[in-house]
């Protein structure tokens, strides 16, 4: 605790804590300052959440609050160069892109505004990232064109997981019946996540040309409205 003996009696008391462990999708530090609790991920945007109201941390304040998040991560840095951490290192292989990665049977890649999924196999599966845990049950809409009738199954999973039942399974999971013409179409899933969801997989079907996804947004039925978490594939760049 390095901050306990030092002479800035006026500075507000910070905890951290350090994980570099876990690969660099989950690797993360953490300090927090009274109610503020903010996450340094290694590969993904940071995170802040007010523990006063939001113990489940729901609700990432790191875009309302971008000038405390900024002192936080700023005093948070300062601690590791201190303290000497041992930062998590990139892995060359590992290319994110906008937060999702191919698990099985494709490739993946960002082009024009949508996530392109190019299939390798008979089942393309994808995945996304660990994300800060919505409460169930929550509502996944996606924009998404396939390929015309007899060349791709006519249906796609979503799967869900959270940090209770981290693992994807049958038991978590919705259909979503897919329009087969070769054009964008809105589709909408109810996930009835009785422990909230905080990753999310994607088994778009079968397919021999690419599938295409414009958007995923994410709508907890608590909060309707405005999606909790979104993946709008807008850049080319990587995270
Ligand atoms: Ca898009």
């Amino acid at each position: 605790m390095p901050l306990l003996k030092g002479a800035t009696s006026l500075q507000r008391r910070s905890l951290f804590w350090h994980f570099p462990h876990g690969g660099p999708e989950e690797a993360s530090s953490v300090i927090r300052q009274g109610p503020l609790k903010l996450i340094r991920f290694y590969e993904k945007e940071d995170e802040l959440y007010d523990l006063s109201r939001d113990m489940g941390e729901t609700t990432n304040l790191i875009r309302q609050m971008p000038v405390r998040a900024r002192a936080m991560r700023a005093r948070l840095e300062k601690w590791l160069r201190d303290v000497g951490a041992v930062l998590p290192k990139p892995n060359p292989k590992y290319v994110p892109v906008g937060m999702w990665q191919a698990q099985s049977d494709c490739r993946i890649r960002r082009a024009g505004g949508v996530l392109r999924i190019e299939p390798t196999g008979n089942r393309p599966v994808l995945v996304s990232r660990r994300f800060g845990p919505v409460r169930g049950p929550v509502t996944v809409k996606f924009r998404m064109k396939t390929v015309g009738p007899g060349m791709a199954g006519d249906e796609t999973w979503l799967y869900w997981s959270n940090d209770r039942q981290p693992s994807f399974a049958r038991q978590r999971r919705a259909r979503v019946k897919l329009v087969l013409d070769g054009r964008f179409h809105e589709y909408s899933a109810r996930l009835p996540a009785q422990h909230g969801v905080s990753r999310l997989r994607l088994d778009p079907g079968r397919a021999r040309q690419p599938i295409e996804i414009d958007w995923i947004r994410v709508y907890s039925h608590q909060r309707p409205g405005r999606p909790v978490k979104a993946w709008e594939f807008a850049q080319e760049t990587n995270e």
